[in-house]
């Protein structure tokens, strides 16, 4: 017996929705280490996407070809590889992501939030990665001046979040994917106790401490003894 039009279109749908996911192919061209590849990791989690990883092994000596060829621009992770589409730059990876598969959503329904989030993102790519960068690449500079201004970063960050749970309100999202990577080196281990980030910041601490909760998260980070060996080798302030 014929089926419906209207039945028929749907199961027709069906089909082709079942057979678009399966075409789905997702690969991350990453570095362990990266707090950039990890807001993709993080994003890619809360989807539920699944994805094969190509670690670059010796980003700062001999990259892929495979990178160089995918992101000729800047040649850097992460990369991701969508059907053999190539997108660069974490931020705008998360919101293609966030559009792509739209459920559960990162970004905010209300324009102005979005905006928010966005800056919020541009806050940490510019200020906290730089004063981090200050740190790990100090020479002769002052160590008071360089944790003063970290700690000024994070105070920002600390009002940015207010009374919320998260970011964004009561959802974890975008700017608390852009955002934990980059702070949790402050708040999640004692080799940066001197720093006092914890009881500056009481807010963004227990912030960091709900992120942490997310398997999202704690599957894309490194575990505690790799990000203390890190932050040993790579942090020139104690
Ligand atoms: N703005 C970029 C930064 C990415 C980035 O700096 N990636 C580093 C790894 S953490 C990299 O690939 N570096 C290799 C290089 O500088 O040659 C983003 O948001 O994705």
């Amino acid at each position: 017996m014929p089926l419906p039009t209207f039945y028929a279109k749907t199961k027709e749908k069906k089909k082709q929705t079942v057979i678009e996911m399966s075409k789905e192919e997702l690969v991350l061209l990453d570095f362990g280490l990266s707090p950039f590849c990890m807001r993709v990791k993080i994003a890619l989690a809360e989807k539920g996407l699944a994805y094969e990883v190509r670690a670059e092994h010796d980003l700062f000596g001999g990259k892929s070809e495979l990178l160089i060829k995918s992101n000729p621009t800047f040649k850097k992770v992460p990369v991701l590889l969508h059907n053999g589409k190539a997108l660069c730059e974490s931020t705008v990876i998360l919101s293609y992501i966030d559009e792509t598969w739209p459920t559960p959503p990162l970004l905010p329904p209300c324009a102005y939030a979005r905006a928010q989030a966005r800056f919020l993102a541009d806050y940490v790519d510019k200020k906290l990665f730089q004063a981090t960068y200050n740190i790990t690449m100090r020479k002769d500079q002052d160590a008071e001046t360089l944790k003063k201004d970290l700690l000024q970063v994070l105070k920002v960050l600390e009002e940015a979040l207010g009374e919320k749970n998260f970011f964004g309100g009561d959802t974890f999202g975008y700017a608390d994917i852009a955002t934990i990577p980059f702070a949790l080196w402050y708040f999640t281990t004692d080799k940066l106790e001197n720093f006092k980030c914890n009881s500056e910041c009481p807010k963004l601490s227990s912030w960091v401490e709900r992120c942490m909760q997310r398997k999202s998260v704690t599957k894309a980070i490194p575990d505690q003894e790799t990000l203390s060996a890190l932050l040993s080798k790579t942090m020139k302030i104690k």
